[in-house]
């Protein structure tokens, strides 16, 4: 048995365990929980090699049983996948190629036999695990990771990475050991719609950005990327039929820099990256208000025919489509249909928000008219909650992203629409919109919803946080992030770190593991692996970071 430090090592064998079960049992307050060992443990080793204890993982597991001896990686070790399912491979693959490059081990992707390595199972007849759950067992010689799903085994593969130390992050050769506590995890989610969202419309982001912050998601097991492709500024998806909205739409951004958008070969490209990531990408095309960009480059969508100027301020609400001519709903239909066409998950988002300009009636007949065509190419309408205000078709989802100040009667209006079947994802701006500043010193975002530190940010329940929304309307959580003041994935990483892996652990954990003073010596310990990834984040002074060497660059 490897012992991971000096002061453990003077211990009897059997104390360091009994210990760290005790730790895990009394800070969670539940004994199915996992939780945070205490401040020290987190931080004794600036390089972040502390020994880990098992239930050290954001999101919380469901449950932790530690025990037994540690696992430790050698570069003898194997990756033994379930030879029977290509996604299995495909997932050793991706594991191996996370941990190479830290261990410098050859770590071969290799058939199921064999007792020994690193293990993943496909094909547990355990029902409770789901399509998302995972069981891990560390125990001397191995660690098996079983799923019913594809997704479950990524899933336990992330908790994998945070079990082992931070070092293993790097993309450059670190000194071992590379050890894994003995017990076993058994974790699901708690809700099935764990989300982020990218603002691509005000400052475009390339595909390699994307891509980043689609890796950053899955480290936390979010599984639903919104991309919202259309705004005032600019339109960020190429369309066959209506070619101008990106050639022309997509000419420029906020502050007048050059813009962008995705081809449909870039589009797709993306897609099938978070569906190797098992994230389904939610897109987003903004109706009726935040449409500048298409009504700046077809002057027959506006109601007087004329086309108004590019727009590169941040102001929202002043634009719409036009309501009474038939040639909005040719656009909606093809722009929709060419979406759908590229769209393999559920959803698609019709925005809906901040329609200032648009009057009501005209407001509810684009929008019953917009969700009809989701539901022709065989979609799921999402849209945000305004949308509750006009007639929310069967099954559509409204997200909603009220805030402190939201008046009672919106919130109402909400409440209700969940009470007759609207199902909700929960975004709240005060909460989890992580382009809000998160003091008045912070350079980057905005505060209109307020201030939001990282307490506040995770303090929150999804479960009663509308109240009187049934809880069961409730399909799980998204953090936004809007793009006014970011240009580029340094900017995200200064915004989204630490706030998203506290957005993800709501959607992810049970409530019962909920609790800021234990969550935030977890996340206190993610900080050695934002920076072994290159991730500038926000040392926030509400979080015990353990000392570590400045972030790289
Ligand atoms: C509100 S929230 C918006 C966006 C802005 C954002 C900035 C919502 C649906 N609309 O248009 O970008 O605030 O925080």
């Amino acid at each position: 048995m490897r012992l991971h430090t000096a002061r453990r090592s003077a211990l009897p064998r059997a104390l360091p365990r009994l210990l760290g079960s005790l730790l895990l049992v009394t800070a969670a307050g539940v004994s199915t929980a996992c939780a945070a060992p205490t401040a020290s443990a987190v931080g004794s080793d600036s390089a972040g090699r502390a020994a880990r204890p098992l239930g050290q993982v954001v999101p919380a597991p469901a449950s932790v049983r530690p025990g037994g001896s540690p696992y430790s990686l050698n570069d003898g070790t194997r990756i033994r996948v379930d030879g029977s399912s290509g996604e299995a491979r495909k997932i050793g693959e991706y594991l191996a190629g996370v941990l190479r490059p830290s261990t410098g081990y050859a770590l071969p992707v290799t058939g199921k036999d064999g007792a020994d390595g690193i293990r993943l199972r496909l094909g547990s007849r355990d029902s409770v695990l789901g399509a998302e759950g995972y069981t891990l067992t560390s125990r001397r010689g191995s660690v098996t990771i079983t799923a019913r799903k594809p997704a479950g085994l990524f899933h336990g593969v992330q908790t994998l990475r945070q079990l082992l130390p931070a070092q293993v992050e790097a993309d450059s050769r670190q000194k071992g050991p590379w050890s894994v506590a003995g017990g076993t995890v058994t974790d699901t989610p708690r809700y099935g719609y764990r989300g982020a969202m990218l603002d691509v419309a005000r400052h475009f982001f390339s595909v390699t950005e994307v891509k980043r912050y689609i890796d950053q998601m899955a480290l936390y097991k979010i599984n639903k990327f919104h991309l919202h492709l259309s705004d005032d500024q600019g339109w960020r998806l190429a369309i066959d039929s209506w070619p101008k909205l990106a050639t022309y739409g997509g000419s420029t951004e906020v502050g007048g820099g050059a813009g962008g958008y995705y081809t449909k070969s870039q589009y797709k490209e993306i897609v099938n990256y978070a569906a190797s990531r098992y994230l389904e990408v939610v897109p987003e095309i903004d109706m009726p208000s935040h449409t500048n960009a298409a009504l700046a480059s077809y002057a027959e969508l506006n109601c007087d025919g004329v086309a108004p100027p590019l727009y590169t301020g941040i102001e929202v609400g002043f634009s719409s489509l036009c309501a009474g001519k038939d040639i909005t709903y040719d656009f909606i239909d093809d722009v929709i249909r060419e979406l759908a066409a590229l769209t393999p998950g559920a959803y698609i988002h019709i925005g809906g928000d901040e329609a200032h300009s648009t009057s009501h009636d005209d407001y509810a007949k684009i929008m019953k008219q917009a969700q009809a065509i989701v539901g022709t190419y065989g979609k799921t309408v999402m849209g945000w909650h305004q949308l509750t205000g006009a007639e929310p078709v069967k099954g559509a989802v409204a997200q909603y992203w009220g805030y402190d100040k939201t008046s009672a009667a919106n919130r109402q209006q909400v409440v209700d629409a969940a009470k007759n079947g609207t199902k909700l994802v929960l975004s709240p701006a005060d909460r989890v919109y992580l382009d809000m500043k998160y003091t008045d010193k912070t350079e980057l975002g905005l505060k209109w919803a307020g201030l939001v530190e990282v307490q506040r940010s995770y303090d929150w329940d999804p479960a009663t946080y509308l109240s009187g929304a049934p809880a069961d309307a409730v399909l799980g959580v998204e953090a936004p992030i809007w793009a006014e003041t970011l240009t580029d994935s340094d900017d995200i990483d200064a915004m989204a770190f630490p706030r998203l892996p506290g957005a993800a652990e709501l959607g992810w954990s049970p409530a019962a593991t909920h609790d800021w003073d234990t969550y935030k010596l977890r996340l206190a310990a993610l900080g050695p692996r934002f920076t072994a990834m290159g991730i500038d984040y926000y040392r926030s002074p509400q979080v015990p970071w353990p000392a570590e060497p400045a972030a790289a660059g």
